[in-house]
């Protein structure tokens, strides 16, 4: 039997398209998690030397890199539902889509999540934008694709949870069901396929690395106003006592971030926060 093996990280949407395609078509699978932020292992680097990112699918020991890459790989290879149209127009229209998600939806709607002020309202106008253009592309359909799910869906699931979870969070609104009802429509259809329900990303999960992620960047925003609050990792650290806001007996508040002088002595960083 084929030797089918994942290098993934059970958060990132990249690795989760691979999934979703492999679990399309039956494909049996192994899947490795990568540390992609503290120690990728020796093995991704060996197998995606270039971009040292995941995913890699390794196929009877032969890597192949880079997601839509890879599910184009997928769909050539076994047997199943097809993933890209057979028509070569409808082909080269689901390969012009998925280049439009990642190189422009992708950047756009990210950076409206994580960034703040001027940034992110420039972000939030020009992620408006493109969810736009997606919105016309989905007049009268179910998918993108048609009545079944294929690459530009497999390609957009960022926008069901890694962009719509952060939106909640964070509290702003782009993609709203007034604003853009066919998209939200195409989410419910997506997130209610069988294929996805039955293998959700893991959403409790996600939300802790979100709300971690909106704390620290809360405290960019001290980090303007007071050098002694660092920001690396996405792990807010805490150099002294921060004169800034509301202050109590035992901790500071501050915008969005309560620093914890317990977890300040051990190990100088938020573990608790008020996002
Ligand atoms: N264009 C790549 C993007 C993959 C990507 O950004 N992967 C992230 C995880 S979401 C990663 O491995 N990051 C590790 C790093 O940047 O060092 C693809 O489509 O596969």
């Amino acid at each position: 039997m084929a030797e089918v093996k994942l290098f993934g990280s059970w958060g990132s949407p990249f690795s989760r398209r691979i999934e979703v395609a492999l679990k399309l078509k039956g494909v049996e699978y192994e899947f490795i998690e990568e540390d992609i932020y503290n120690k990728k292992s020796p093995l991704l680097l060996k197998y995606n030397p270039v971009h040292k990112k995941v995913p890699v699918l390794l196929h009877n020991g032969k890597p192949i890199c880079e997601s839509l890459v890879i599910l184009e790989y997928i769909d050539e290879t076994w047997e199943g539902p097809s993933i890209l149209p057979k028509d070569p127009y409808e082909r080269a229209m689901a390969r012009f889509w998925v280049k439009f998600l990642d190189e422009k939806c992708f950047p756009a709607m990210w950076q409206a999540c994580w960034s703040i002020g001027e940034e992110q309202e420039k972000a939030k106008e020009e992620a408006t934008e493109f969810l736009k253009i997606l919105e016309g592309t989905l007049s009268g359909k179910k998918f993108f694709g048609g009545d079944s799910i294929g690459m530009v869906d497999i390609a957009a699931n960022f926008i069901a949870y890694w962009f719509m979870l952060p939106q909640e969070l964070v509290g702003f609104e782009v993609l709203t069901k007034e604003k853009f009802p066919k998209l939200n429509e195409w989410m419910n259809e997506y997130l209610n396929c069988s294929i996805i329900k039955e293998n959700p990303p893991l959403k409790d999960k996600l939300t802790a690395v979100f709300r971690a992620r909106f704390q620290a960047v809360s405290a960019r925003v001290l980090l303007k106003r007071d050098r002694r609050v660092r920001v690396f990792d996405d792990v807010v650290h805490v150099e002294d006592v921060v004169e800034v806001g509301e202050k109590t007996k035992n901790d500071t508040v501050l915008t969005g971030v309560e620093v914890d002088r317990e977890s300040e002595t051990n190990s100088n960083a938020i573990q608790r926060g008020g996002a």
